[in-house]
């Protein structure tokens, strides 16, 4: 039963790190450098990224917000680098960004263990890390300088809390995320803490909207009595509209669907009727991560977390504001 720590315990560890790591980066970057050997040329930042993958509408926004900031008019050299949702895609992204010298490595860890080996290379290397997204377990100390993304485990908690006081006999099946993800673990941890007692079934949709449908279609069978969903977000959940509706079923009435992340197809689905209600999980902020990128390099004091803003939205939500949605 041994869960990872809490984000904020995970993260304590950070505290005066980042100075170190910072100094660390500048010597290596440092204005003449950057660029030298890539044919980039000037002083762009030289920044590996590695994305976890392309499994959702959230995982697009947040790619193209990054790549949006991370451009070369605004002083960075970008290798960006996605990983298809496969831990040794990103581990080999990592010991090719240490090969090519970069000045930062930024990556989204698809789960949060197995990265001690790698992240000890990164830190042999000097080359400050920036840990986006999702978190990681490490016995390396201080893995990472700075780290930026939601709380997930208040959004479990914000979903919790709707069915606590929307439908507190509901009997709940859970769409879990990638098992073994930050946002799964903490998602997970913040809804069973308020509602744990009503949640009757779980299991993996890993996130995309396809594998969501099938865990829903075996969900249907194995826990007929279930109506409420869970789901850790929301292309699971648009999965979970299409197996609902193929049983027969009316989604968001019969069988009731909370959700996280509020891109504009889950969004739309509230608009519909067919999802209750969505905890936003903001995944544009890619400025705030070129800032902190551009405060490591120059040696600056970073934050240990920044944690990006997050709403909920209901039925009240009108298809003027689903149409204004930027992702
Ligand atoms: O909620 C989900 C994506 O880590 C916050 O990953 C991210 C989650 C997001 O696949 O849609």
């Amino acid at each position: 039963m041994s869960r990872p720590a809490s984000l904020r315990t995970r993260l304590a560890a950070l505290v005066g790190v980042g100075a170190v790591l910072a100094l660390g980066a500048c010597s290596s970057s440092g204005g003449a450098d950057a660029g030298s050997d890539g044919g980039s040329g000037g002083d762009l930042i030289r920044v590996g990224f590695s994305q976890l993958g392309a499994e959702s509408g959230w995982r697009t926004a947040n790619t193209e917000s990054v790549k949006a900031s991370l451009t070369e008019e605004n002083g960075f050299d970008l290798n960006f680098v996605d990983a298809q949702q496969k831990q040794e895609n990103q581990i080999k992204a990592l010991r090719d960004f240490v090969a090519q010298d970069v000045d930062v490595i930024a990556f989204s860890p698809v789960i949060e263990t197995g990265w001690d080996e790698v992240l000890q290379e990164i830190k042999d290397s000097g080359i400050p890390v920036v840990l986006v997204d999702r978190t990681v377990d490490t016995s390396v100390e201080d893995p990472f300088v700075t780290w930026i993304g939601a709380d997930f485990e208040q959004e479990g908690r914000t979903a919790g809390e709707w069915v606590a006081e929307n439908a507190p006999d509901a009997k709940v099946f859970e769409l879990q995320g990638t098992l073994g993800s930050g946002a799964q673990v903490d998602r997970e941890k913040g809804f069973n803490d308020v509602v744990g007692d009503q949640v009757i079934g779980k299991a993996s949709g890993n996130f995309t909207r396809a594998e969501g449908r099938t865990a829903v279609e075996a969900a249907l069978q194995a826990y007929p009595e279930m109506n409420l969903i869970f789901t850790h977000n929301d292309d699971m959940g648009l999965g979970a509209i299409e197996a609902i509706e193929a049983a027969g079923k009316v989604p968001g009435e019969d069988i009731q669907i909370v959700s996280v992340d509020g891109v504009r197809d889950g969004l739309q689905a509230l608009v519909d009727k067919k999802f209750n209600f969505v905890v936003e999980c903001n995944p544009v902020f890619g400025d705030q991560l070129a800032e902190l990128i551009r405060k490591v390099v120059d040696g600056e004091d970073v934050p240990e977390t920044t944690v990006v803003e997050d709403k909920s939205f209901d039925q009240t939500i009108t298809q003027a504001d689903v149409d204004a949605r930027p992702y």
